[in-house]
């Protein structure tokens, strides 16, 4: 037991500001230097804080979702790259809560090696950070808690065994990767992904997929009105997205629109007007507002650069409240198109700043995605695998789920063009489920 724990015994704390001193005492016993102080938020923000003010050394601040306006940063505070932050932390369980702040520090430009928390839950948590690079120095563990507990009388042995007993069933999986099993994306369920999303629309979209069972969605490129809002009541139940090309329907009006929305929110799935948009952003500004108001969620390509995100983000303050968002479409199915490895991951590092308002990418492999936050559509599937005359191609849907990462999966002709498209997409959807439920377990199960 090292000195700071036996003077807590000698002489129990009843502050958060008596408990900052204790963390202060103890960093510089473990001789722990740093530039400046970030607290996870948010319960480790007070402590931070008031150490920050008796250390007289700065503090920047991790936003957990970022800024829909302004400088849309991280991290907010004074500080220079290459500073060295120390991260404080009340309680470490898997360690994800100081992950996220450390990968966000990292991502600014500062420089992260520990981690001061008051309770180590000895759950696997502080192992796992210290493979991710952060030394983790905990004020004091779960056993000693008891320990001391039970040394000072408060506890029975049965109950010091019984926590003991309850840490070492507990203990936080990794993959094979030495990722924990809760940051990897495809090994998450949705509703933790839902709790990790920065874009509203993510949330309600990851909450629709648990409610109706479905990860599917509908991708009705039908010529007609008619058709088209046949398609949203015959196959509403079974789908979360409805996707439209409204440039291929030869009647489409707003009166078309406003009908598909009223079905839309009877049978609960949100629809994507797949715009692809791809020029600069005021132009996409202005077709957004003029075509595509109607819609919850469009696609775009990141050709452009960051412009055409924020041209969006405008349109979107523009019109009113409603959620809205924005998948970007960072690989595309067809044979022989022209996208790179390098452009993918260009896509996905320039959304970073617009996490409020992208839900995620239209791609085809599971490396694009890692943020458990962000969703990954999938085109290019039906029931037999193969490929039209026009160059797109096609997986099964188990393999788009389970080998190319796809959280929901984009079906066209698959269903519209099937002899029974109702039965059809029953059968998609199952399949599709039972794909995204088998992911998440065997690689549970692998861990074990
Ligand atoms: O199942 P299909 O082939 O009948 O339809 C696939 C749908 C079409 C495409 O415009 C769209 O998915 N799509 C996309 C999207 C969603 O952006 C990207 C892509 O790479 N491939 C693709 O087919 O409406």
């Amino acid at each position: 037991m090292h000195t700071t724990v036996k003077k807590l015994i000698r002489k129990p704390i009843h502050s958060v500001d008596q408990l900052s001193e204790i963390l202060i005492e103890f960093s510089s016993e473990r001789n722990i230097t740093c530039d400046g102080l970030c607290g996870v938020p948010y319960t480790a923000l007070p402590i931070a804080t008031l150490m920050s003010v008796k250390l007289n050394q700065p503090m920047v601040m991790r936003r957990k979702e970022a800024k829909s306006y302004g400088t849309k940063k991280l991290v907010e505070g004074h500080f220079n790259t290459e500073e060295k932050i120390l991260i404080v932390e009340d309680v470490v369980t898997s360690g994800s809560s100081i992950l996220e702040t450390y990968n966000d520090l990292i991502q600014s430009g500062l420089v992260v090696t520990d981690a001061v928390v008051v309770v180590d839950r000895q759950q696997g948590g502080t192992a796992n950070l210290q493979k991710n690079g952060i030394k983790i120095h905990p004020l004091i563990t779960l056993s000693q808690v008891m320990d001391i507990l039970h040394a000072a009388g408060k506890v029975d042995l049965d109950i010091v065994k019984a926590v003991n007993y309850y840490i070492s069933i507990n203990q936080v999986p990794f993959n094979s990767t030495g990722k924990l099993i809760g940051e990897d994306r495809l090994l998450m369920p949705f509703n933790e992904r839902a709790a990790a999303a920065k874009c509203s629309l993510s949330k309600t979209l990851f909450d629709l997929m648990l409610k109706k069972k479905s990860n599917l969605c509908l991708a009705a490129d039908v010529n007609s009105s008619e058709h088209l809002l046949k398609l949203a009541e015959m196959i509403g139940d079974n789908i979360v997205i409805l996707k439209t090309h409204i440039d291929v329907i030869c009647d489409f009006t707003h009166k078309t629109a406003v009908e598909l929305k009223k079905i839309s929110q009877e049978k609960k799935f949100l629809i994507m007007e797949d715009r692809k948009f791809g020029d600069i952003g005021n132009t996409v500004r202005l077709q957004y507002v003029t075509h595509c108001s109607w819609a919850d969620l469009i696609t775009v390509h990141a050709l452009p650069g960051s412009g055409v995100l924020d041209g969006l983000k405008q349109a979107f303050s523009e019109l009113n409240s409603e959620q809205r968002g924005i998948f970007v479409v960072a690989e595309l199915s067809s044979k022989n198109n022209l996208i790179t490895p390098n452009y993918t991951k260009e896509a996905v590092t320039m959304i970073d700043p617009y996490r409020d308002i992208v839900a995620g990418f239209v791609c085809q492999s599971s490396s694009v995605i890692t943020s458990p936050g962000l969703i990954q559509l999938t085109p290019g599937v039906k029931l037999l695998a193969g490929s039209d005359d026009l160059g797109q191609q096609y997986v099964t849907p188990e393999i788009a789920v389970c080998e190319k990462g796809a959280d929901i999966v984009v079906v066209g002709r698959g269903i519209t063009e099937a002899s029974v498209p109702k039965e059809t997409a029953e059968k998609i959807q199952q399949i599709l489920w039972n794909s995204y439920e088998k992911r998440i377990k065997s690689s549970i199960t692998k861990q074990h």
